[in-house]
């Protein structure tokens, strides 16, 4: 299976500051709520549940002209978050991050990088989240993770974990884009990341998608990490997300690509980001989370 020796570290992060919707800081507890523990366990896991970490209240509201909202507390807590996912990874635990919103991806990747140096990833996303302080027109900080956790972007961002620690832009594939900016589609061509958008995987098929998009983050790594944000998925099966775009990832494409995850046997780490309990009060959006974590690790897999 996905974890080689079953023990699975769970660590939330109930950080809303770098999306501009409150209320995916509620995300850890309702994907705990659907259920995570018990489906983990029953397929044969020892989970290791370490609480969530601790955001610091921030009572102002961004100052005039601050461009990156909340930088300085996004900057502790991923420290913080990349700190616990380091010092996880030496216990030989997987870390499974709970979000909390897109922007913890920065502490979860940097973490695993003390340990992985050589790391592929599969961003599961609608947006491709490359903005940098110069690009963005949002301030939000969720849509420039994976810019910072390539080592691009605004230094406080990029020194978490530090500088030297980055992903290599060859081994990372984003599966799902369908919102992308002006300035992203300028750095994804620049840096040459693979992106499958929505159009690939209509065209194409999840499988092909997928065998395509495994080939890449397995070349020349030692490891995978699954990033997947809720809203790559189409909000009509995920609904509680602050981003939601049309057209997204079927119910059975998801689960599919999470299926063949699994039987490649390649990741090392993975986090479920932007579940917002606010926007969903049936909690459709938390059980899809604990639903794709059961398929990643095997559950509707003879
Ligand atoms: N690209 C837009 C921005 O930078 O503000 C929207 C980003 C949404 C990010 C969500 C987490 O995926
Ligand atoms: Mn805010
Ligand atoms: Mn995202
Ligand atoms: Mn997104």
């Amino acid at each position: 299976n996905a974890v080689k020796n079953n023990n699975i570290s769970i660590i939330g992060v109930p950080l809303q500051y770098g999306a501009d919707r409150k209320g995916v800081d509620l995300g850890p507890d309702a994907i705990r709520g659907a259920n995570l523990h018990e489906r983990l366990k029953a397929l044969g896991f020892n989970i290791d549940d370490l609480g969530d970490l601790t955001v610091h209240r921030i009572l102002t509201a961004p100052q005039e002209g601050e461009k990156l909202k909340h930088l300085s507390e996004i900057a502790r807590v991923n420290q913080e978050l990349c700190e616990r996912v380091s010092s996880e990874m030496g216990k030989g635990q997987f870390p499974l991050v709970l979000g909390g919103d897109h922007s913890i991806a920065i502490g979860t990747i940097k973490g695993v990088l003390q340990h992985v140096k050589r790391l592929g990833v599969i961003w599961f996303d609608a947006h491709t989240d490359v903005n940098t302080h110069e690009t963005t027109s949002s301030g939000n900080i969720h849509g420039m993770s994976l810019a910072a956790a390539l080592g691009y972007g605004h230094p406080d961002l990029v020194n978490i974990g530090g500088a030297e620690n980055k992903l290599r832009p060859e081994n990372v594939v984003i599966i799902g884009a369908r919102s992308i900016d002006p300035g992203e589609r300028t750095f994804l061509k620049e840096k040459g990341i693979k992106v499958f958008t929505m159009h690939d995987i209509d065209r194409n098929g999840m499988k092909q998608v997928m065998e395509e998009a495994i080939e890449i983050v397995t070349n020349g790594t030692d490891g995978v990490h699954l990033s997947l944000d809720l809203d790559g998925m189409d909000p009509g099966v995920a609904p509680g997300v602050g981003t939601p775009v049309n057209g997204g990832m079927s119910y059975r494409e998801s689960h599919f690509a999470m299926e063949l995850l699994f039987e490649r046997n390649i990741l090392v780490s993975a986090e479920f980001v932007e579940v917002n309990p606010m926007l969903d009060q049936h909690n459709i959006t938390a059980v899809a989370a604990v639903e794709l974590i059961g398929s990643v690790f095997g559950e509707r897999i003879l």
